[in-house]
């Protein structure tokens, strides 16, 4: 038994649903309006897994998905990241290698979620899960598709990150 927190960014192109997510899984609701404020929002969850204690605080890009020079506080000391795209447009998923080596210019390897969001828009699809499962296994990460909207998998996306985090710290 034993108390954690841990730092875990979200990054992805713009309207991906990161906000989203994080509302989701840290007030279990989904909002449709957000104010896109100028910066970095962070969030705090408390949850506990295998009798640990873990607070995760959860750092959001506000609106600034372009600008890399705010980066690098944004990743200092990070635990874990999340890096998300939207299953219903094509050029998100194309981007997630490109949000994968930023993330790991700044933090080097620390277990990383690949996120498929928006999977309650079946009609709109562009992106399989076949495609997202081979995508995340060729660079060895695990794949998750979620949708904020419905909720489906969003706990599942942020505590399997937790616990990966955690057994790379159990000796
Ligand atoms: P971002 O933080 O990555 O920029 P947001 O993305 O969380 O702001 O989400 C962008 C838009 O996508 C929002 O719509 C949000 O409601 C919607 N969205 C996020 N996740 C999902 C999802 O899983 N399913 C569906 N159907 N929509 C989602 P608006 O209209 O407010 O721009
Ligand atoms: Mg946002």
């Amino acid at each position: 038994m034993a108390s954690y927190k841990f730092k875990i960014p979200l990054v992805g192109d713009g309207a991906v649903g990161k906000t989203s997510l994080i509302i989701k899984f840290v007030e279990n609701m989904f909002k449709h309006e957000y104010k896109s404020t100028i910066g970095v929002d962070i969030f705090t969850k408390s949850v506990k897994i295998d009798k640990n204690d873990v607070l995760m605080t959860l750092w959001d890009i506000a609106g600034q998905e372009r600008f890399k020079v705010i980066r690098k506080g944004f990743f200092d000391g990070a635990a874990g990241a999340i890096i998300v795209y939207d299953v219903t447009r094509k050029d998100t998923f194309e981007n997630v290698e490109n949000w994968l080596n930023e993330v790991q210019e700044y933090t080097g390897p620390i277990p990383m979620i690949i996120c498929g969001n928006k999977i309650d828009l079946t009609d709109k699809r562009q992106v399989s899960t076949k495609q997202g499962n081979s995508y995340a296994s060729k660079i060895n990460k695990t794949f998750i598709e979620t949708s904020a909207k419905t909720g489906e998998n969003v706990e599942n996306a942020f505590i399997e990150l937790c616990s990966e985090i955690l057994s790379t710290r159990k000796k």
